[in-house]
This record gives structure tokens, C-alpha cells and sequence, in this order.
């Protein structure tokens, strides 16, 4: 991981917070293949074991703020702050929610 992305995630401080760094179309397209890959029932919506294998293909392409979850292993704590129906399951429809607040 380079030091500039670690200073950058820290910055950002919450998960929360929007990333303007990262919104190219080709970082949102790697994103939707991470999410496809990540969704191993493809029933296009992420339980809490598919969202680690997708944040962690995320950190990888140092999509966002997922090497500051990785990093953290924040997995449950960023999976409750995007689950906002609270069903258990993380659906692109949450994701992008998350990332527009
Ligand atoms: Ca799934
Ligand atoms: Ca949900």
C-alpha cells in the first residue's frame, strides 16, 4: 500500500465520508466487477462473508475507502453503515446510497 493512499484513507478519517478521488469510470467499473465477483450466489446483493471477499478486491485496486476497512478490519462495522434496510445484505442500490451521502 503506498503511504499517499494511507495518508489519504486517515484523512478522510470516517467511512463515511465521500472519496472525490475515486469516482473515474474505471474505478466504478472495477467496482461493479469486484461486486459481481465478490457475489458468489449471484443474487446481486452481498452477504457479510461476499462483502469482505468485495472489499478486500476493492483494497486491492485501491478502490475507495476499502484498504482503510481492510486495513482496520472493519468489515462489520462498514457492512452496518451500508446495510441501510438492515436485512442482512448489501445491494448496489446501498452502495451507491453510500457513496453519494
Ligand atoms: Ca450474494
Ligand atoms: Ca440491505
Amino acid at each position: 500500500m503506498k503511504p499517499l493512499l494511507i495518508a489519504l484513507a486517515l484523512a478522510s478519517a470516517m467511512l463515511a465520508a465521500p472519496c472525490a478521488a475515486q469516482t473515474s469510470e474505471e474505478t466504478q467499473q472495477r467496482a461493479r466487477e469486484n461486486f459481481q465477483q465478490a457475489d458468489k450466489n449471484d443474487d446481486r446483493k452481498l452477504n457479510p462473508r461476499e462483502f469482505k471477499a468485495f472489499i478486500n478486491a476493492n483494497a486491492e485496486d485501491d478502490i475507495g475507502r476499502a484498504s482503510m476497512v481492510r486495513r482496520f478490519g472493519a468489515y462489520d462495522r462498514a457492512f452496518a453503515r451500508l446495510d441501510a434496510d438492515k436485512d442482512g445484505e448489501i445491494t448496489r442500490a446501498e452502495l451507491l446510497a453510500a457513496r453519494q451521502q
